[in-house]
């Protein structure tokens, strides 16, 4: 009984480490204050774990009224948002500081 709970406790510390695995990942890289790739496509219906990587030297924010997210990511990092469950369709996103350049899509589908 107490060994089992200390598996427990264990698998827990471990799940925690992994914050949000389990969630399917997407990856989406800022470099040229362009978004790559700008379209992102995602399975409908299900919470999804995107990681968005600044590879630019300054500030982006990622923002989307759609996926009513935003998100300063400072240059040379990374940032983690959790998106959806979503609905099938099309959600544009673009980066708020270079909103002209930046801009991409989520598709759920
Ligand atoms: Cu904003």
């Amino acid at each position: 009984m107490v060994s089992c709970r200390k598996k427990i406790a264990a698998l827990l510390s471990l799940a925690a480490g992994v914050w949000g695995a389990g969630y399917p990942q997407v990856e989406l890289e800022i470099r040229d204050h362009l978004f790559t790739p700008s379209e992102l496509v995602v399975p409908a219906n299900t919470k999804v774990k995107l990681i968005v990587y600044n590879r630019d030297p300054t500030p982006e924010e990622f923002e989307s009224y759609q996926l009513n997210r935003e998100k300063v990511i400072i240059g040379g990092q990374r940032a983690i948002i959790f998106i959806g469950p979503l609905a099938p369709g099309e959600y544009p996103f673009f980066g708020e500081f270079n909103p002209k350049t930046a801009q991409g899509k989520v598709i759920a589908r």
